[in-house]
């Protein structure tokens, strides 16, 4: 390690992948050596037990009653500050343009330039967001202001460039998996609890909003379900759920789908499956087919975004034009259907994951970009 650096964390610490990223980052950087300081309103969900050089400042919005709307974004930027001075930390790195980048900017305006910052966008910041004209501004000035920024793929660095004219440079920096944690787990008891021995599991985890097209789940699999013994499972929950057990229910295929809500363990759960389904419409990353992929799943999934970057197709998975739930249905088919092509894809998950996607691997990555925005290099 060149230096011991003291890092701020803050990212949405209650649900989705960006969350697990920047949990995750944290926990290895700490194993490393580095001081990590979590700037967050609750405790990252995935932080887990207690770690040395591991620390949290909790967030506390001021509802003074004038204020309509309690403001927590300025709330986060006086603490970044506060935090930074008292530990005199090195640099914030934030998940998130709005609102994180620009807390993180105002802060740094307060504690002055020996702080640096560092911004990962993780894809709705900046696919969702801007679109949005009245924030284009504003996240164009996080970005800009920001002393390096990073992104989880090549599309959604293009994506950024295109929506908001930006000039400078970004890193690309893919998310990863944990080795030690993600590997196939032995599962045969959990998966007797679904299926029998001939049955084939699909599955599917999002947190069920609209672009994650849920519907095309259900659609991939009774169309799977026509031609080999199979069963899905659906892992977490969202706005869309009520609309997909209504579906379910109308295509009768209440015995055949198991709804397992949000699960802690998703290495255990993961390993049960036989394919994941992302038939996403937006997905800058999908962190979840990565899961799967350092589990040993391949993913039957859409070309939106940065999946294929992930996800080889051909190799690791399948991919199919975004609502083309024909084509994913046929290919999880021939792949459940030949054996030797898929203990192939498995293998070729298997090795992918480890070689690409490995956390040594990323977060060396990150380190290199902090040490350069600290003119250590
Ligand atoms: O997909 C979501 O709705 C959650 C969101 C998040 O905040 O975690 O996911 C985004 O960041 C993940 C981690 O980088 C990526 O794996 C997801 O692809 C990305 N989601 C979208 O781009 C829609």
């Amino acid at each position: 390690m060149e230096r011991r650096l003291k890092i701020g964390i803050t990212c949405y610490p209650t649900l989705g992948g960006s969350g697990v990223v920047a949990t995750e980052l944290g926990k290895i950087l700490a194993e490393k050596g580095h001081e990590i300081h979590f700037i967050t309103h609750s405790v990252p969900f995935r932080l887990g037990k207690f770690q040395k050089n591991i620390f949290y400042h909790e967030v506390e919005v001021n509802d003074y009653y004038v204020f309509r709307y309690p403001p927590y974004d300025l709330s986060l930027a006086s603490k970044m500050a506060q935090v930074a001075k008292m530990q005199n930390l090195d640099l914030l790195h934030v998940h998130y343009a709005v609102p994180h980048a620009i807390c993180a900017y105002l802060a740094k305006e307060m504690v002055g330039e020996g702080l640096k910052t560092v911004t990962t966008l993780h894809g709705t910041d900046i696919t969702v967001l801007a679109q949005d004209e009245s924030l284009k501004d504003l996240i164009r000035l996080a970005i800009n202001k920001s002393d390096a920024v990073t992104a989880v793929s090549n599309d959604l660095i293009q994506e950024t460039r295109d929506l908001l004219d930006i000039h400078k440079p970004i890193d690309l920096t893919y998310n990863f998996v944990d080795k030690r944690v993600y590997y196939p787990r032995e599962c045969s008891s959990l998966r007797s609890d679904f299926v029998g021995k001939d049955e084939k599991i699909l599955m599917h985890i999002s947190n069920f909003r609209p672009v994650k097209r849920v519907s095309d789940v259900v659609d991939v699999f009774a169309k799977v379900a026509e031609h080999i013994p199979s069963r899905l499972l659906l892992v977490g929950e969202g706005p869309e759920l009520p609309k997909i057990q209504h579906k379910i229910r109308s295509m009768g295929l209440e015995n055949k789908v198991h709804f397992l809500g949000k699960q802690d363990d998703v290495a255990h759960v993961i390993s049960i499956a036989d394919i994941m389904l992302l038939p996403s419409e937006k997905e800058s990353f999908g962190l979840v087919a990565l899961e799967a992929m350092a589990c040993g799943v391949p993913t039957i999934g859409s070309f939106a975004g940065g999946i294929p970057e992930l996800v080889t197709h051909g190799e690791t998975g399948f991919l199919s034009p975004i609502g083309d739930t024909e084509d994913m249905a046929h290919n999880a088919i021939s792949l459940l259907q030949d054996e030797s092509m898929y203990s192939r894809f498995r293998e070729a998950c298997l090795h992918r994951a480890r070689t690409q996607f490995c956390n040594d691997l990323i977060t060396a990555e990150y380190e290199r970009i902090y040490y350069r925005v600290l003119g250590i290099e």
